[in-house]
């Protein structure tokens, strides 16, 4: 890949400047080959700016010819670069006709149009366009498309873009053409082609205002069985949006394919979404809960990104946030009323306190509107997306849901086929709810997490309760001064033996600011920041009593997993201090923990969380140097005190939950989760191996089996190498079910990890070129193999940096996400600072390092 040094640079949120030319129309064309696919484009360029010249960006492109209305362009008329292509005389309103060839083959990168297990796909999101050809590849350019495809039938049948199809035809050699027509603008990071050959499951829908719209699901042949969910999950979003936001689909068709070659999850194009497979496919024998879960919410997600993202655009990619916050927000809900809500929002809150905290605290801290960037893969991140999420939650919070909807509706009213700001979006936010939000919009520049201490005073003689909230944000590696900003602070008082409750919404504005309430009698305890209201760190200091009180009665579930998860960070911060290990365990934890084993009645799915200790990521986080080997021994004890300690009721736990055939509802989802918890506590104790044994040949399900296999696994039992090498042979075939067996050896937490992955490589499915095998290997190996990873002698780092290198000249954007947890490097102890500062210094020595490893590696060293 050709890189030079123009391209690593920094382009800055500021430097915003509308383009000097726009498109209006584009006509593509594609002859499509394996090695040399020939890309015609015509486009209606018109002149925005004087006396500018024409700069097209293309990276990776033969030109073959250009033409402006009609007449060929002679190569002393034109510029090139490495990424670009720039014309100097032009008129104010031409036709520009370019000719182009690319070789989808190889293109490893898996960005632009490449062929991957002869499927031609397209990635344009984010700059991906100006790998097909030359383009005023920006979000900005809205025009409208039509795209010829022209390919061999007997091996790519389907022949898919964006919109309606037009036009189709076969000639006497098999060849065949379709056209497509999308009649909506849209800027080029939205278009999409597909050609191959496929299962088709095909479903409609009826709008709320009564139009037919064709759902077409397209597959790998003979799994067309495992697409019904998602057709399903799709027409459950689509009903949700038409009632919730009263959002209707605007296209009379929308299609969905699912690849096994992805960088990511999905893509929203208009009106083809391109899926990665793992999150489309599934059946009760392949797939758990969680993947069901997924798809569900991914399918939602990108569905609708139709309106915030397709209809409503970005104006340049420092808005980022503006679709993605936007839209992550919306598929929460949406999984909120499909599946648990409260579950869902435990989901979210973990992963805002392990990756989004860690990302603010790591060289990469960024605002959610980034005010810098080299590579615009890189920015696709848990702050521009979670991060910019708990933003939008924020929102509704401080308006309420009914303003809120209100400002979205003026919001997409207003700005209906633009591309805009955040700002725009606040500003209608704003307009509609008549809310002053200048205060709240520091939430887009401001980096960091904040940290909310909060204290209270009782008089008991005036029945005056006084509380005091005061924030802080301490200075992150891109920004060293911090506003104070408004903060939603969401609490609960829970007051004595009748459980009764009051519930407030404070808004915090100032550095400290008091909350007084009169004529009130004294709370035993309060719940701070009620369901996460602000994506912050809270120090209060609540007592061990106060919160097991809370795990007890909040009204609120994840206020009740919260106030566990806080108990066990204290009680772990406590021992760590000590250092004192072998501490028995508080009485009181004990009887809470047993009666909610004992509660037939209660709300499985939230026992079950209620029951988790914290996990190791969310644990490292409370501290500015992580002490790796004292958390994960102190969490390991604990599990087995707590397996000893509630030995009877988990296992009457266990066998009280029904085993039924499997279904993928909310109560079954509950209950196996709840069983799987017991099991993963009872394996730590004596007898436990036949239990497992049993749970494996009994389960007809993935979820069930995979729990099992997890837990003789983190119990270390010496018969686990049998249960998994029998569990490989099994699904030796089926590449989903072997990236969950990938992922288990590299959880491997003991030194057997290393040959274990090292036979993996071996496996007949595993690929150097399809990410979805990399991440279920070396993702699960330094994310979830805490151990292992942090090796002392520093050899979990060293096989992750060689990964890295062998990764980055085939798939950068796949390098740059692996390299994460090497670049926080500081956090850590002397001698692993220096076994990870050696394997970053090594890579960034690499004759030929992508744009997206240098800017991070550059970044955590430098
Ligand atoms: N918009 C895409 C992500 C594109 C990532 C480009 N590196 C999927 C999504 O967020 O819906
Ligand atoms: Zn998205």
């Amino acid at each position: 890949m050709p890189t030079s040094v123009a391209t690593r640079t920094v382009k800055h949120r500021t430097d915003y400047k509308t383009p000097a030319f726009t498109i209006s129309h584009v006509d593509l064309c594609f002859e499509l080959d394996a090695k040399a696919t020939i890309v015609t484009s015509v486009m209606q360029v018109l002149r925005q700016t004087a006396n500018q010249p024409l700069r097209l960006d293309g990276v990776m492109l033969t030109l073959l010819s250009v033409e402006i209305d009609g007449k060929e362009v002679s190569a002393d008329k034109w510029q090139q670069t490495t990424d670009s292509l720039t014309l100097n005389q032009v008129p104010d309103q031409f036709e520009l006709r370019i000719v182009t060839q690319i070789s989808p083959q190889d293109n490893t990168a898996l960005e632009g149009l490449y062929l991957a297990e002869n499927t031609f796909c397209t990635q344009c999101e984010a700059e991906g366009f100006r790998r097909i050809t030359y383009f005023l590849d920006r979000p900005d350019v809205l025009a409208v498309y039509s795209s010829t495809i022209i390919a061999d039938n007997s091996r790519y049948p389907y022949l898919l873009s964006n919109g309606n199809k037009v036009a189709d035809s076969i000639n006497d050699q098999g060849i065949r053409t379709v056209k497509w027509q999308d009649p909506f603008p849209k800027p080029s990071y939205l278009f999409a082609l597909v050609a191959g050959d496929f299962d088709l499951v095909a479903d409609s829908f009826i709008t709320q205002s009564g139009r037919n719209v064709s759902l077409e699901l397209y597959v790998d042949k003979g799994a067309a069985a495992r697409g019904d969910f998602a057709i399903q999950a799709l027409k459950r979003a689509m009903r949700w949006d038409e009632q919730r936001f009263n959002l209707e689909y605007d296209l009379d068709v929308y299609m969905v394919v699912a690849v096994d070659f992805f960088n990511m999850g999905a893509m929203e194009n208009k009106g083809l979404n391109v899926f990665n497979s793992k999150y489309v496919l599934a059946d009760a024998a392949t797939a758990t809960d969680k993947d069901f879960f997924n798809i569900e919410s991914i399918i939602g997600h990108e569905y609708f990104h139709n309106w915030t993202g397709n209809r409503v655009t970005c104006r340049d990619w420092f808005q980022l946030s503006l679709k993605e916050g936007l839209t992550v927000f919306r598929d929460q809900e949406f999984s909120a009323d499909m599946a648990s809500d409260t579950l869902t929002r435990i989901e979210a809150i973990k992963v805002m306190r392990t990756a989004q905290f860690a990302e603010d605290a790591s060289p990469m801290a960024h605002p959610i509107r980034p005010e810098h960037v080299v590579e615009m893969n890189n920015f696709y991140t848990v702050t521009v997306y979670d991060k910019g999420a708990e933003v939008i939650r924020m929102l509704q919070t401080i308006l309420g849901k009914d303003a809120f909807a209100a400002g979205l509706a003026l919001y997409l009213q207003r700005h209906d086929g633009q591309a805009v700001t955040c700002d725009d979006f606040i500003q209608a936010m704003q307009d509609a709810a008549g809310v002053d939000l200048s205060q709240f919009r520091l939430w887009y520049s401001q980096s960091g997490t904040p940290e909310l201490t909060a204290t209270q005073q009782y008089d008991a003689s005036t029945k005056k309760l006084t509380l005091t909230l005061t924030q802080h944000t301490a200075a992150t590696a891109d920004q060293a001064i911090k506003q104070d900003l408004h903060i939603p602070v969401a609490i609960e008082f829970l007051f004595g033996q009748q459980h009764a409750k009051q519930q407030h919404l404070l808004d915090l504005t100032a550095n400290q600011q008091q909350f007084i309430f009169n004529n009130i009698a004294q709370p035993d305890a309060i719940v701070w920041l009620a369901h996460f209201s602000a994506p912050v760190k809270l120090k209060v200091d609540y007592t061990d009593t106060q919160l097991l009180q809370i795990a007890a009665k909040a009204s609120d579930g994840v206020a009740r997993w919260d106030a566990m998860q806080q108990f066990w960070a204290k009680l772990i911060a406590a021992r760590l201090q000590d250092n004192n290990v072998k501490q028995a365990l508080p009485t009181a934890v004990i009887q809470l923990m047993q009666q909610l084993l004992t509660q037939p009645q209660a709300d499985a799915a939230l026992t079950a969380e209620l029951l988790a200790l914290p996990d190791f990521d969310t644990l490292a986080e409370q501290y500015q140097q992580i002490p790796v080997q004292q958390i994960l021994t102190l969490l390991r004890q604990l599990k087995i005190d707590l397996a000893h300690a509630l030995a009877e009721p988990l296992l009457q736990c266990y066998n009280r939950l029904a085993v039924t055939p499997y279904q993928y509802t909310e109560q079954d989802v509950a209950t196996r989760s709840l069983r799987n918890r017991c099991l993963h506590y009872l394996a730590e104790l004596a007898d436990s191996t036949a239990l497992i044994a049993q749970q494996i040949s009994q389960a007809d399900n993935m979820t069930d089996s995979l729990a099992a296999l997890i837990a003789s696994q983190q119990a270390q039992h010496v018969d686990f190498a049998a249960l998994i090498s029998s569990f490989a042979t099994k699904w030796q075939d089926d590449a989903h079910v072997m990236d969950k067996c990938f992922s288990l050896v590299a959880t491997d937490p003991t030194e057997q990890v290393f040959a274990g992955i090292d036979n993996m490589l071996q496996h007949k499915l595993f690929s150097w070129k399809n990410p979805n095998r990399v991440r279920a290997l070396f993702s699960a190996f330094s994310m979830r193999n805490p151990e292992q990873f942090h090796r002392l002698d520093g050899k979990g780092y060293q096989l992750l940096a060689d990964v890295v290198a062998k990764m980055d000249p085939l798939n950068p954007q796949i390098s740059a996400r692996l390299i994460t947890p090497l670049l926080s490097w500081r956090r850590f102890d002397s001698v692993r600072q220096q076994a990870m500062q050696n394997c970053l210094t090594r890579l960034l020595e690499l004759p030929k390092l992508s744009n997206d490893l240098y800017e991070k590696v550059s970044k955590s060293i430098g």
